[in-house]
């Protein structure tokens, strides 16, 4: 399956490769001692990165997050989630499957070594990064449990730790924060199950241990901190579908011609570029149409919003 499709061809090979060295490198992959750095080896060069947009600053990235468990500011998270402790930690798979499992996170890192994707990252608030992820895809770890028949949807949900977690003492949202997928979309090879990000292990404000990518929707239904999976027959209802049904649906797909209730999603505002910046050209599907398109054939994408 072709992962990039952003202008790749206005680049020569060679110079695809020696960027992609050189960007290893500045991240530490090359000649660093990173906790995945060997599992990392394996893959890094097998897949070509989005080349059309820059890389989002690493300070960005974890300095400019949402995570309502850790407070509703940007900066929140970053500066309420550092003793937050992540090992050990567990994720149960259960619900309709033949063989409902738990694992932990080292076994799981283990058992799946991660790989680089490099993808758009586009938040419901109308603001975008491109960020080098690394994990591997869910599908791996989903098909462990043996997902019965009567599996038609997938529902994730983060971790409650009120101690903890600062944000989980006010009715903000319904906790444990409660994400969903159809099954399809669960399986796609490009939803990620992600393990670190810029080659190493994933900051505790991106959703260590373990967060969801799923790089053609909306930032918010890429759950973080996840300790269930579960297959239902019924299409869950996600915490944001619970507070604001008429602004947050089921589906969430990035789709600059639906607007939402108070504000257009046509444009974004790139993090990390000058104020004075425009605002670029949101795509459908986040850019990502060639690969999940089909997944909504003959569907109404303004009602399945
Ligand atoms: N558990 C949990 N997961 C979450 C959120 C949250 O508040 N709690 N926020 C979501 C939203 S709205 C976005 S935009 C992304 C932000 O991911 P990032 O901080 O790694 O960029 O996380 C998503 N996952
Ligand atoms: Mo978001």
């Amino acid at each position: 399956m072709k992962l990039n499709k952003f202008k790749s061809s206005e680049i020569t090979p060679e110079k695809v490769y020696k960027n992609r060295r050189k960007f290893l490198k500045d991240m530490g992959i090359v000649t660093g001692t990173a906790l995945l750095s060997q599992n990392i080896m394996s893959s890094a060069l097998s897949y070509t990165p989005e080349t059309e947009r820059k890389i989002t600053d690493y300070k960005y990235a974890t300095t400019y997050n949402n995570y309502y468990e850790f407070g509703t500011g940007k900066s929140d998270p970053h500066k309420n989630s550092q003793d937050f402790i992540t090992k050990p930690w567990e994720i149960t798979i259960d619900g309709e499957v033949e063989k409902k499992i738990t694992l932990s996170v080292d076994e799981i890192i283990n058992m799946f070594p991660s790989e680089e994707r490099v993808y758009r990252f586009r938040c419901v608030e109308g603001w975008s990064m491109v960020i080098p992820w690394l994990g591997f895809p869910l599908n791996k770890l989903l098909n462990k449990a043996q997902p019965t028949s009567k599996a038609k949807y997938v529902k994730f949900t983060s971790v409650f730790d009120p101690e903890q977690m600062k944000g989980q003492r006010f009715p903000v949202l319904d906790w444990p924060y409660k994400e969903g997928l159809r099954i399809d979309e669960a399986m796609h090879p490009l939803t990620l199950m992600v393990t670190g990000l810029y080659g190493k292990e994933l900051p505790n404000q991106n959703g260590a241990p373990l967060r969801l990518i799923v790089p053609w929707k909306y930032g918010f239904k890429s759950a973080k901190a996840i300790v269930n999976i579960s297959f239902v027959e019924k299409m869950p209802t996600s915490s944001w579908m619970k507070a604001s049904p008429h602004e947050y649906g089921f589906y969430s797909n990035v789709n600059p011609n639906v607007a939402h209730p108070r504000w257009s999603q046509a444009t974004e505002r790139v993090i990390g570029e000058n104020v004075f910046a425009p605002r670029i050209q949101t795509l459908m599907f986040n850019g990502y149409g060639d690969e999940v398109a089909s997944l909504y054939d003959g569907m109404d994408l303004r009602k399945n919003y």
